[in-house]
């Protein structure tokens, strides 16, 4: 398979057993490295990983036995020709957690969100990556009058420095969502995790993770976002997928819902080079009804479908584009995307 210079990722629980909110899983769990033997035959090269994916029941391990673990994980990784992209500490599903984990109102809360995140730094050190991915996920409030949004804004930039300063060589990718599963998240935007970049203790090392549901969940242009981003450099890693309107946050196959959505973040993507940056992470779920033994195959679509439009890029006729822009004449331009996109 072409893969035109792109590396891709995705994480363990993107081959999920279907559960929602309203019903149970409805595909058996498959153990971890039985997924790990699917990932070359999908095409894909590296492994998104959370903490506790890595290294099971950490909480419950000493820093030796989760070193341990984490050895063990970066052998069972390089047996099947992978490497692990991130590390993200799952702070949400612990009970400590319930309300916030670096914003938490409980001190002692915010100090264990701290120190179960170096945790997740150790191992990714083991498993021979510096970047950490930062889902914020319970830093928000379901209740507006409940917490002090200033404070919280201080606490998780105090967190950033805290773990910059715990490793040297860390970059923190910070993974913004506007909602779910708090109503109301402090840090909701790109920009939000730009700025707050900004004002930590080393900016060098705090960059972002678009997705772009989470991005169209806010109603922005996820190519948009991805543009911007990347004018600072501090685009280092995507969670590329789709989502059908303003509802709950979807993981549908890339390009599935919007095609023409797709084609402009693989378009700012590949004229900027991401290639040379980072791995393309699809962050896909299969629909709940499809069958177990065929749940992978909204992996399969969305690596396709991404490398299939980079082909559609690379073909744009680039002087014809700059002519029809200079003439002003985007009726025209717009109906060559359209066209490029029906010709195949
Ligand atoms: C949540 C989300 C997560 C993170 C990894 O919406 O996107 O999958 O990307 O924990
Ligand atoms: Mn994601």
């Amino acid at each position: 398979m072409e893969k035109f210079g792109y590396r891709f990722s995705f994480g363990p629980w993107n081959i999920s057993e279907g559960a929602d909110p309203f019903g149970p899983g409805v595909r058996p769990s498959l153990p971890f490295h039985e997924k790990l033997l699917l990932y070359k035959d999908l095409g894909f090269d590296s492994v998104q990983l959370h903490d506790d994916d890595a290294v099971p029941d950490l909480e419950n391990l000493s820093p030796a036995q989760i070193r341990e673990g984490a050895g063990s994980m970066r052998k069972a990784l390089a047996d099947a020709g992978l490497e692990a992209e991130f590390v993200a500490p799952r702070l949400w599903e612990d009970r400590r957690g319930i309300d916030g984990a670096y914003t938490a109102i409980d001190e002692k809360t915010r100090i264990w969100a701290v120190e179960r995140s170096k945790k997740s730094i150790d191992i990714a050190n083991e498993l021979g990556t510096n970047l950490m991915v930062m889902w914020l996920a319970r830093e928000g409030t379901y209740l507006r009058e409940a917490k002090d949004a200033v404070k919280a804004t201080n606490q998780l930039l105090e967190a950033i420095n805290q773990l910059l300063d715990y490793d040297r060589n860390l970059r923190i990718a910070i993974e913004p969502k506007p909602n779910e599963p708090m109503d109301l998240a402090y840090i909701p935007t790109l920009g939000h995790g730009l700025a707050l970049g900004t004002q930590s203790s080393d900016p060098d090392r705090v960059g972002v993770l678009m997705e772009s549901a989470h991005a169209i969940l806010l109603g922005l242009d996820p190519a948009d976002e991805i543009s911007f981003a990347m004018a600072f450099e501090k685009l280092w890693s995507v969670h590329l997928n789709d989502q059908n309107g303003l509802k709950f946050d979807q993981d549908r196959s890339f390009g599935s819902v919007d095609l023409r959505r797709a084609f402009n973040q693989v378009r700012v993507l590949d004229d900027n080079h991401f290639y040379d940056i980072g791995t393309v992470g699809l962050d896909v779920k299969a629909i709940r009804t499809q069958p177990a033994e065929l749940a992978t195959k909204h992996l399969r679509n969305s690596l396709r479908t991404f490398l299939m439009l980079v082909e559609i890029v690379r073909a744009l006729d680039r002087d014809l584009i700059d002519e029809l822009i200079a003439a002003r004449d985007y009726e025209e331009l717009d109906w060559l995307i359209l066209s490029s996109l029906m010709s195949r």
